[in-house]
Parts: C-alpha cells; structure tokens; sequence
C-alpha cells in the first residue's frame, strides 16, 4: 500500500514546486510535482525529478564524524551523537573563552529555504549567544537593496501575469537553467503574439528561444536602460501622468536623461545604436511591456545601480497600469505581511555583535587584522569553500590550524571535508518545514515523509542539542519543529486569509495575495513610505550613491588598465544539471551536466592559439582553474563562461571561485561574482597540441 504525502522542493530556486511523495513500506519511492499547483504545473525541473536519488545517495553523510589527522587531509572517524555535540560545544566554548563570543561566526544559507531547517533555531542560538552575525549577501543583496530603495520591498506583476504582457523583456536571467517555471508564462504570452527579448551577454537556451537577443557587453545594463528611457522620453510615450501621481523624482530623472542618447548607450554596451533604438521604440509603443530582472545581472561593480535603472524603465511608459505589465525581480513582499521572522523572537534577549558579510568569508578568515579572528564557525545549508569568491584565499582560512569548524551537511562538501566536526542533516523527505517563495505567490507546507536514516538528525534538533550542551535554557531554542512553522504564519494577516498550519497540512500550499489578474501598482501600492515608487531615492545619498538612477561602470569590467593584462570577461552563471554545488556528488547528475568547461569565442580562441577541447588556464591575479575549452559559435568575443561551482577536479576542488574577487557591489555589500577579468591560455600538452610540438616536447 502506498501513500503521498505532500510536500515542497527545498532548493535555492524562485520556483519552490510543491511536489507529492509517494511511500511504499516507509521508503519514498517517487516524488510527483503538483498538478494543481499554478506555478509548478505538474512538472518538477531535469535536477529536482531525481531528489529521491540524492536521498538514497551513496554519498549521503550518515554519522557524526570527527576529524583525525591534518586539516585538508580528508581523514575521518565515525563518532556517536553525544561526541559530536560535545565536540562542536568545546569548540565555540573555547573559541569564546580565548576571545570573547564574537570570535564565533555562524555561516548559513538556502541549501534549504525552508524557514524551520534554514532559519529558525541556528539563527536563534548563535544571536543569544552574542556571536559575530553574518550579513547575508552572497546571492540577491544589490537586487533586494535596489528594491528596498525603489519599491520598498520586492514587489511587481504577478509572475503568473506575465502571459498578459505584450513585450517582456528578460533581462539578465536564464530562466530555461535557473527559473524554468517562470518560462511557461513567457512563452504563453509570445503564442499570443508578444514579442520576447533576451538580455544578456552569454547565448543562452533562454536567449535562442526569445525573439530578439541583446547580447550587451556585461555590468553594462544600466547604461542600456538609461538610453532606452530617453528612447521611450523621445517619442512622447513617457506616462507622465502616472509619473506624477504614483512615482517621486521623475522631473530629476528627465533631466538626467539629457545626458543620455541611443549612440552613448549602445557604444557602452557595444550593441548596435540601430538596435538599441529599435528596442527604444518598441516598449514605447508597447503596453503592457514587462520586465523580468535576473539576478545575473546583479553580480557586477554598478549592480544596484543597474536595477534601479531597469526599475524606473518599468515604470516610464505606465506599465503599472496594466495586468502583468511593470518590472519584477522577486516576490518576497507579498510574504512579509502574512509571516513572521523565526530568527528574532521578540522574546529572546540577544545581545549586540559585530557584523560580517558573508561573501567576504575570504577575507575574514585570513586577515590579520580582525579582532578577535574567528576562532570557530559553524556552518549549516551552504558549501562555501566552493561558492564564495576568492576561493583559494578562502580555502587557506579554513586549513588555519587556530579556527574550529563544525559543518552540518547531508553529503561530503569541499567544505565539511575541512572540518573538525561533521553533523549529518536530515534531507527534505525526511523533516517539517515550512516555504515562502521568492519567484511566486504560494506557501508550502513540507510534511515529513519517511523516516531519516539512522545517524541522521534535523538541523533544528542539532542546534536544540548544542543549545543544550552549552548550557542555555531559553524556551525559544527549544521549540519544536511544528512550534516553529506554526509560528511562521502566526499573524492576523494569514488567519484573514484562512492560512493556518492545518490548513496547509490538508491542502500542501496555499495562495498569499489576491493580486493575479489585476494591475496591484496601477494606483501606486508599493512599499515605500508614501507608497510611490521612488524614482529618486535621497536616503542613497548618505551612502554616497546618486539618488536618482544612472549608470555606474561594472569594476573589473570596465577597467581598461585590467583589460590589457586580463582581456576576457569570464561569467560564471547557473548550470541546468546542479544547484550551486548540490547533486554535483550523484553520478546521474553529474553525467547530464557533462564534464566542466569553459567557453569562448572563435576569435578569441584562434587569437590564442585554442581548438576545441584543448585543456587550458583561466587565471588572473587571484587564481587559476583548468577545464576544456569549448569554442561556441554564438559566444561575444571578449566574454567567456564556465558554470558556477562546476569543480574541475572531481567532485570537490578548485573550481571558477578561484578567479573571482572579493569585491562589494555598489548596494547591499553585494558580491560581483560576473564582474571578473581573467586571461585563458592553453595548458601545454593539451590534446589538440601539434604533433611537432608534442614530438618536441619528448625529444627534450
Ligand atoms: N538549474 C539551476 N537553477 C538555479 C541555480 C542553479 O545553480 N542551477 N541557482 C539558483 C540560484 S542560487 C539563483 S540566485 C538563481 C540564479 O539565476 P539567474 O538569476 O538566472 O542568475 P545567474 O545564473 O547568475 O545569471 C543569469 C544570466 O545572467 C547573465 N548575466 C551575467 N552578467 C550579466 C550582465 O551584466 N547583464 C545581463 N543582462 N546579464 C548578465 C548570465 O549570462 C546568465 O545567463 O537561480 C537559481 N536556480
Ligand atoms: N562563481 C560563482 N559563484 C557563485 C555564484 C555565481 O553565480 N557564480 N552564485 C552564488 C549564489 S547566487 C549563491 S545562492 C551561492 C550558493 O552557494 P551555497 O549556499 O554554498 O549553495 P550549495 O552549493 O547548493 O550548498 C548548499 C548546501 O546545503 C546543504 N543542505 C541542503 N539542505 C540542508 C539541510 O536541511 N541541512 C543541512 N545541514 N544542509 C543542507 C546541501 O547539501 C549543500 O551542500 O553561491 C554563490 N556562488
Ligand atoms: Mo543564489
């Protein structure tokens, strides 16, 4: 007899599908996306369809593990639970008795997004204890301060919406990889008749079925929006009445639109003024035209900038006037009023600490300076010894024989295999938990459906233990698994709306809002103080940013003295197969995604002596990594790419992290992870190597 059970993808994806899990004899024998869900629409993505596979994995961590012999070597002995918690507690203990509490650092991210797995109890521990807190940056902070200054919060259309639209443009995102139910709604709209077009310096699967490809010089979209809304401003479309009643700044942003034209956009983002001004004349003939912003787009030097840029391009024409027209990057604003954060109960005292960001985990645990040094870390749900920038230099943190490191992990991570203590986690099969979204309007509720293989344990039940070996008795960090997700949605707004734990449980998900079908920003509606989007934001000036929305220069990519030493821009964007490093452990996925590599032009491959499948070097001053080379056809000459965390040695190792820099974007403490200049030469001895050469280099 078998039996579904409802439940939720946890993955770091916009598309949070919510999925069935079929249970044959306590095992989990399939997993069904939803039928009835409007955004997963019964197909779950080429990755996710194999969870089960991770679950079952050979790879999966299974026992508590405990470091024996040097730091790196990867040796390790099985320990029982009680040894594992008190090896981890001794660790911060004496990390806080050597330097005080913040010479703790936890380290998390959205390995899960469930709020009770990935936010809740670790969180909660670690600001009770007075630890040094983590400012979250490493995906989405120039997007999400570029909203908070403009919008509020992120809010926009409905994503469901955007088949409404007449032109959409989808700017600096691959929604095919990264975002693929967002696609069906596209592409429903062009059977309508829109027009499509992709923004974005790499031909991607999303680019080739689009109707039109901008394929911009890279960190350059500011400038491309610039002169398009002086494009829109030229043939009399701007929507001044709406500007006036439902946005501030557009007369500032008028006027800074003189310095603007289609030719200086285009030579910026070396595309053709033609098209450029074609582009121009189309959303200004076009209502509604739509804006889906990436977060590609978002890992350059002038990236918040650029949002805000596209954000007011949203805004010029009126879109907001109609169903499914206007700019959206994520949904998170239409959760906030309907849930409560987990991580601060109002209860729980904590205590100031000092705040690091986390894409500068390179630097923090390598810079002298820093007082204390962090002595111990404790990471759970992220992999950061393979996806934070300047990964060599994170690396030589991590090997310090003074820090101590406690990894919570489903699988042997580059990271939880420099560690001293490795906790096995529950996968999402197995635990509760509870899901906003940031690429839709519905929360899931996640039920657990088997049992966890012995030896494993929930996140939350691992910080409870640790809580209690530290010796705190707080009541709030001992809540239980269903006591959290019952918190989460414990506000007037969700009880309005008929959300409540059982209703969840019954039905697996549930809508938030009221807003599909409708224009919600026709009348402004935004989160702003005065509910008008901000066009011009003056709080940016005490940040030494430009209040009103311009283009600022990408860092490495426009640097001109860089670019003669290091002539390529190298993106390093999401593959189809993995989700940052998860699943790069199973062997199915890993065959899928073939063997890493990294594209480039025919001209720059010539230029350098490269053919196809030559094995070579991506270097800068930062680092190298090697992979094949692949020449593509559609590639821009100048920009090369290699998928992110794709690790060229095996599963683990250096991977394109190692070229990548730690470097704030301008808004969010950002990191700019495609702003990254390197040079690509062929590694001698490579296949295509002449024979000549070959011969020579045996004759020597
Ligand atoms: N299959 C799969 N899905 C994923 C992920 C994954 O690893 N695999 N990752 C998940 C996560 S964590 C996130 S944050 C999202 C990320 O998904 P996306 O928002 O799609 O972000 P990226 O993959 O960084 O880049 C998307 C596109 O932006 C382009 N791009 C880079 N620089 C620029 C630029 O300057 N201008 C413009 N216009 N485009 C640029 C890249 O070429 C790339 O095609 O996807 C999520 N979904
Ligand atoms: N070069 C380059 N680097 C990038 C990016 C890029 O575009 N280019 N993108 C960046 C982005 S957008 C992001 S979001 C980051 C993401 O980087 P990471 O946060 O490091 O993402 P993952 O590699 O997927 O690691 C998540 C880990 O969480 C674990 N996990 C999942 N669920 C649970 C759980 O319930 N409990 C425990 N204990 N563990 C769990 C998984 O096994 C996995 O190892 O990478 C960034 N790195
Ligand atoms: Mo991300």
């Amino acid at each position: 007899m078998s039996r579904l059970v409802n439940g939720a993808c946890p993955l770091d994806c916009p598309d949070t599908c919510a999925w069935q899990v079929e249970v044959e004899d306590g095992r989990a024998v399939r997993l069904r996306a939803r039928k009835d869900h409007p955004f997963t629409r019964g197909a779950l993505c080429g990755k996710v369809n194999r969870y089960l596979d991770a679950v079952d994995a050979p790879t999966r961590l299974t026992t508590p593990l405990r470091r024996v012999g040097a730091k790196g070597e990867g040796g390790f002995q099985a320990v029982d639970w009680d040894e594992a918690i008190g090896l981890a507690a001794q660790g911060i203990r004496a990390a806080i008795d050597r330097d005080g509490p913040e010479a703790v650092m936890p380290y998390y991210y959205a390995g899960t997004l469930g709020q009770v797995q990935g936010w809740s109890l670790g969180q909660r521990l670690f600001n009770h204890l007075g630890s040094t807190r983590m400012l979250g940056t490493i995906c989405t902070a120039a997007a999400s301060a570029a909203m908070r200054a403009t919008t509020g919060r992120p809010l926009g259309p409905d994503p469901e919406d955007l088949e409404h639209a007449d032109l959409v443009l989808i700017w600096g995102t691959n929604l095919l990889t990264a975002n693929m139910h967002q696609w069906h709604f596209a592409h429903a709209a062009q059977e309508r008749g829109a027009h499509l077009v992709c923004i974005d310096p790499l031909p991607t699967d999303t680019a080739q079925r689009c109707d039109e490809h901008l394929q911009l010089l890279p960190g350059t979209d500011g400038a491309l929006a610039m002169g398009l809304m002086r494009i829109v401003l030229d043939h009399g479309a701007a929507d001044e009445e709406w500007l006036l009643a439902h946005a501030e700044g557009w007369p500032e942003l008028r006027t800074r639109l003189d310095e603007w034209s289609a030719e200086r956009a285009a030579r910026i983002c070396g595309l053709d003024t033609a098209v450029v001004e074609a582009l121009g004349a189309r959303i200004a003939r076009t209502r509604p035209t739509a804006i889906r912003i990436g977060l590609g787009l978002q890992r350059h030097g002038g990236a918040g900038s650029a949002v805000r840029a596209i954000l007011a391009l949203s805004a010029i024409a009126g879109d907001y006037r109609h169903v499914g027209g206007g700019g959206l990057c994520m949904t998170a604003g239409r959760f906030d009023y309907l849930t409560r954060d987990l991580e601060e109960p109002a209860d729980l005292p904590m205590p100031p600490g000092r705040i690091i960001n986390m894409s500068r985990l390179a630097e923090a645990l390598t810079d002298p300076a820093l007082d204390p040094p962090i002595r111990s870390l404790v990471v759970w749900d992220t992999n950061p010894a393979a996806t934070v920038p300047d990964q060599l230099r994170a690396r030589r943190g991590f090997l310090r024989d003074d820090l101590h490191l406690t990894v919570l992990e489903q699988r042997m991570t580059d990271t939880a295999l420099l560690a001293d203590v490795v906790l096995p986690a529950t996968m999402q099969v197995e635990h509760l938990d509870i899901h906003a979204s940031y690429g839709h309007h519905y929360l899931a509720l996640n039920l657990p459906a088997v049992d966890p293989p012995e030896g494993c344990l929930t996140n939350t039940e691992i910080f409870r233990r640790l809580a209690r070996e530290l010796g705190f008795d707080h009541p709030r960090l001992f809540d239980t698994d269903e006591e959290l997700a019952r918190q989460f949605i414990d506000t007037d707004a969700a009880r309005a709306r008929g959300i409540t734990f059982e209703s969840l449980a019954e039905t697996g998900f549930a809508r938030v809002d009221d807003v599909r079908g409708t224009a919600p920003h026709a009348e402004g509606g935004f989160a702003t103080p005065s509910g008008r989007l901000r066009i011009v934001c003056p709080e940016l000036a005490d940040q030494g940013l430009d209040p009103i929305p311009d283009y600022l220069p990408p860092a490495e990519g426009a640097d001109p003295e860089l670019a003669e030493r290091y002539p390529l821009q190298l993106i390093t964007p999401a593959t189809r197969f993995f989700l940052n490093s998860t699943f790069n452990d199973l062997d199915g996925h890993r065959r899928k995604a073939g063997e890493p590599c990294v594209y480039l032009s025919p001209a720059d491959a010539s230029a350098r002596g490269i053919a196809d499948g030559d094995v070579v070097e991506v270097l800068n001053d930062r680092g190298a990594f090697t992979a094949p080379a692949r020449i593509h056809a559609l590639a821009r000459d100048g920009v090369a790419w290699a998928y992110k965390v794709h690790a060229t040695e095996g599963i683990r190792g250096v991977n394109v992290n190692a070229t990548t820099a730690v470097r704030d974007a301008d808004m969010g403490g950002s990191p700019t992870f495609h702003d990254n200049r390197v040079e690509i030469v062929r590694v001698d001895g490579s296949r295509a190597a002449s024979a000549e050469a070959r011969a020579a280099a045996v004759g020597d």
